[in-house]
């Protein structure tokens, strides 16, 4: 019963916080069907969890209530403060800045709702969202929402393969994309490469339509009869449109994210359950204000973008601000521009960010006054204390508190972090379990649990409202996935290190996922699209650690004949096939991998040579040929 009780004795929190643990450990059901009483209902649930993590494991929340997501974000808002800024957006190029009230924001993701309506998108059929930083990526999910359909937003970093393939797997009817991304002085040809994507779709691929949002107005070519333009279809829809009712586990969206195995996983989220988490998790972990104005700096086809910048703070009725710039683009310091600027006053954004920020002259960062800011925060990745404490007392001038926190695509919010105004936030430590959620750290073996002090693999043993509730159209791989490691947990993929006083310490992924600056990519990706050059007979990809990045991709490639195959290649292969934020940063072209007798590839060993960490190789004689390793040692000293 030990993982139960989340909050130990010795943890200092609010007595706010601590009765609110209190309360949801008492009696979890009525703590989580009055949360769902954040939301407006048309029909209000009468119970709240229904899931299981054994058998065939099924995730249920609120299942009996009925609402709208987009009406919970925009409509209650518009009734109470219609004129209240819900989104504040700047261009990249200097002065574009504009203000979308409630109001405004509920208009414009009327009409498209309406645009998509005639265009036969129906509830439940998914739509693509392909959108660098604009207002419209908000409003394309929201009018989604608004009319049932499930929204899947994929990344402008993804190769037309990588888009393909999700395209695909998700058979969406309509896809939203821009002519073009602006990315400092580079234009991202976001339109050529969706056409090259949706070429790759098999014939009679599932998109009859795609929407173009004209970003720089430069001329694309448009597909007669598919192909429309965005502002000229919305410009002939009224600015109101009738909310579909939804069931609270009908999906909101999905999401494509990395796992251990090939092929991505679209991760399905609810409607109900989802909205209550991240309006309760922006509210307790950013300890929300009405008159903050909020800066999550993620892109919206991350997760972090899905929950952050868009469902929590606007279901929440708050200011959200959305900067389509570089950090130091055309010149060092434009985030704190920004800050100062719009007078933001919770700043939210990754590691990756703050290392790079770190690195520059200080003069940039306290040539800024940053005075409105009130709570920092970092997501994504591990942040150490010395980046953590650079934060706080550059950016946040010893004022605000810091806070990490630990969630995934799968949790739908924060589950773990030191809640602003609550719990003391503690350099390194990603903080104490929000309350109702209960961690369990387990053995490597998945079947004991490590009680108080101690390490494992960081697991949930209760479903929280915001947890997917399936893989897309693959429910036995959700249960693989997540509930086959530590039978009756749900297994995040990580293992953490827990602290007398209960705060958990993230040590890092224990699958093959390697995480790039936030980016979660796994292994087996990479090796895939590796593979399908004809000259490469296998390939290992690993993750080192990387000062800027966190981790750094390695890949290892055995080619077929010797000088037949050079990195830049293989580098091709990965950009193609995935995306260009995947291409490793160091490819080895070696004669053979070391393997364990029974055929697996030792990647322990394969980190220690790219990270340049021979002393202690660890035992090699598992090996089925352990010469090899000397032979690796040399090549790859070879090539660097
Ligand atoms: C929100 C998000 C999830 C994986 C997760 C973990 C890593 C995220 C972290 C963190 C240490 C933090 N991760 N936040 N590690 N400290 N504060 O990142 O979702 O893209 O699905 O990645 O990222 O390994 O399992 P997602």
């Amino acid at each position: 019963m030990a993982d139960r009780f989340s909050l130990p004795a010795g943890a200092v929190v609010a007595d706010q916080y601590r009765a609110r643990v209190r309360d949801a450990q008492h009696d979890p059901e009525a703590f989580w069907l009055a949360q769902a009483g954040r939301l407006a209902w048309h029909t209000p649930p009468s119970a709240a969890s229904r899931s299981y993590f054994t058998g065939d494991v099924q995730i249920s929340w609120y299942a009996d209530g009925q609402l709208n997501v987009s009406e919970n974000c925009l409509d209650r808002h518009v009734l109470t403060q219609p004129d209240k800024a819900a989104l504040i957006w700047e261009g990249q190029e200097k002065g574009q800045r504009e203000v979308l009230t409630y109001r405004d924001l509920h208009a414009r993701v009327c009409r498209l709702a309406n645009v998509l309506r005639r265009l036969g998108v129906r509830k439940g059929e998914r739509v693509a969202i392909h959108l660098p930083a604009v207002a419209e990526g908000v409003v394309a999910m929201l009018a989604c929402a608004r009319i049932g359909a499930i929204h899947v937003v994929l990344f402008g970093g993804f190769s037309a393969e990588g888009l393909a393939e999700r395209i695909q797997d998700s058979s969406a009817g309509v896809v939203i994309t821009a002519d073009v991304a602006r990315r400092g002085a580079k234009l991202i040809p976001s339109k050529t490469t969706m056409d090259k994507a949706l070429a790759l779709c098999a014939s009679g691929g599932s998109v009859r339509h795609v929407l173009v949002v004209s970003v720089s107005g430069v001329d694309v070519p448009m597909q007669e009869g598919r192909d429309l333009s965005y502002e000229a279809e919305v410009a002939q829809e009224e600015a109101d449109c009738t909310p579909e009712v939804m069931n609270a586990c009908d999906p909101l969206f999905l999401l494509y994210t990395s796992g251990s195995t090939g092929r991505p996983k679209g991760v399905v989220h609810s409607s109900g359950g989802y909205l209550v988490w991240a309006g309760l998790t922006h509210e307790l972990a950013f300890d929300a204000q009405p008159d903050d104005i909020f800066w999550c700096t993620a892109d919206t086809s991350w997760i972090t973008g899905h929950t952050y910048v868009v469902y929590g703070p606007l279901v929440n009725g708050a200011t959200v601000l959305i900067y389509e710039g570089l950090p130091s683009w055309p010149e060092p310091g434009q985030w704190w521009d920004v800050i100062d600027r719009n007078k933001v006053t919770v700043f939210y954004t990754s590691p990756t960010v703050v290392r790079a920020a770190m690195r520059e002259d200080e003069a940039v960062v306290r040539a800024r006054s940053l005075a409105s800011l009130r709570v920092l925060g970092t997501v994504g990745e591990p942040i150490s204390p010395e980046a953590w404490t650079w934060f706080s007392e550059e950016v946040g001038r010893g004022q605000c508190p810091v806070v990490d926190t630990w969630w995934q695509t799968e949790s739908g919010g924060v589950l773990i972090t030191a809640c602003a105004g609550q719990v003391p936030g503690r350099p390194g430590a990603a903080g104490l379990p929000l309350p109702g959620v209960e961690i369990a750290l387990l053995g490597t073996q998945g079947h004991t649990t490590v009680d108080g002090e101690g390490e494992g693999l960081l697991c949930l043993s209760r479903s929280w409202p915001g947890q997917a509730m399936t893989l897309w159209q693959d429910h036995d791989r959700f249960r693989q996935t997540y509930f086959s490691t530590c039978p009756g947990y749900y297994f995040t993929g990580d293992g953490a290190r827990r602290e007398k006083d209960g705060y958990i310490w993230i040590t890092g992924r224990v699958d093959d996922v390697v995480n790039v600056s936030g980016h979660r990519i796994g292994t087996a990706e990479i090796e895939d699209a590796v593979a399908t050059d004809p000259e490469v007979v296998e390939s290992a990809a690993v993750g080192i650690p990387h000062d800027l990045k966190g981790q750094g991709l390695v890949v290892y490639v055995v080619a077929r004949e010797e000088g037949r195959l050079d990195p830049a290649r293989v580098a091709r292969a990965v950009g193609e096939g995935v995306g260009r934020y995947a291409v490793p940063e160091k490819i080895y072209i070696v004669k053979d991998l070391p393997k364990t007798r029974s055929g697996k590839i030792v990647r322990r060993l394969l980190r220690k040579i790219a990270a340049d960490e021979l002393d202690n190789l660890g035992d090699l004689s598992t090996l089925s040929d352990p010469e090899c390793v000397q032979a690796l040692i040399r090549q790859v000293a070879e090539q660097n």
